[in-house]
């Protein structure tokens, strides 16, 4: 114990939350996340129809590949989301005559915005991005799939319909979800407060995300999900 550093102390101490720790010399020390396991990484939606090039492609989309593949060889647990829906999906504008994309519209459940078709089951657009790399990955979970129902989250369709992510999630021991992909003002943030709703603690590794920023979505998320308890912070924090 004689030679423990001062990060191994600090993790031992169980000090280690997020990116930070303040000493109580008010020194601050970057301090380091180690995935165990009851930690999951959450790869929410890194789809080809999300990436450049794609139907609804999020500025630079692809460059959070890398980042992820990265993230994923420190992960003992790993799963990922698929934006699955049908064709004609409700959440299309194309299924609401005279509505444009980006548009929004009332649904039984509430506001729903109005997007280009994407990721219709089956077609190459909903693939995963060939790039991503996650042979580890333990878990698809594809949402969205009831034609009249959306789902950003990746826990509850936005009726509120279960997907049974909590419950797979917690028969498996996980307590932390650590959430990475797209669009960081919609589908990840909804997936990273319904995390933190079912029980979990919920972190955003803002470097491996990229939002749509409509109208100031992004802003917006980060407010709503910083008041959810959620924690930004970036891959380097995880080693
Ligand atoms: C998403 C809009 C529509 C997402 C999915 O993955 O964030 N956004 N469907
Ligand atoms: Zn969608």
């Amino acid at each position: 114990m004689a030679h423990l550093s001062r990060r191994s102390f600090l993790l031992s101490a169980g000090a280690v939350a997020a990116s930070t720790v303040w000493l109580r010399s008010g020194l601050a020390v970057a301090a380091t996340i180690t995935p165990g396991d009851a930690d999951v990484l959450l790869v929410i939606d890194v789809q080809n129809c999300f990436l450049p090039g794609g139907s609804l492609a999020v500025a630079d989309g692809d460059k959070i590949v890398p980042v992820i593949n990265a993230l994923a060889t420190r992960f003992h647990n790993i799963v990922v989301t698929q934006d699955w829906h049908t064709p004609g999906h409700v959440s299309f504008a194309s299924a609401h005559p005279g509505a444009k994309p980006f548009s929004t519209t009332k649904l039984a459940y509430g506001d729903q915005v109005l997007w280009p078709d994407h990721c219709v089951q089956g077609t190459a657009g909903a693939d995963l991005s060939a790039g991503l790399k996650l042979p580890t990955a333990q878990l698809v979970i594809r949402k969205g799939y009831h034609h009249e129902v959306d789902s950003y989250s990746a826990f509850n369709e936005a009726d509120g319909t279960a997907t049974g992510l909590a419950g797979y999630l917690k028969e498996r021991g996980i307590r932390r979800v650590f959430a990475v992909g797209v669009a960081t003002d919609f589908c990840v943030c909804f997936s990273a407060i319904d995390a933190r709703k079912a029980g979990f603690e919920a972190f955003v590794v803002d470097d491996a995300c990229r939002g749509i920023d409509a109208e100031g979505s992004l802003a917006k998320a980060w407010t709503a999900m910083t008041a959810a308890g959620v924690q930004k912070i970036v891959s380097a924090d995880i080693a």
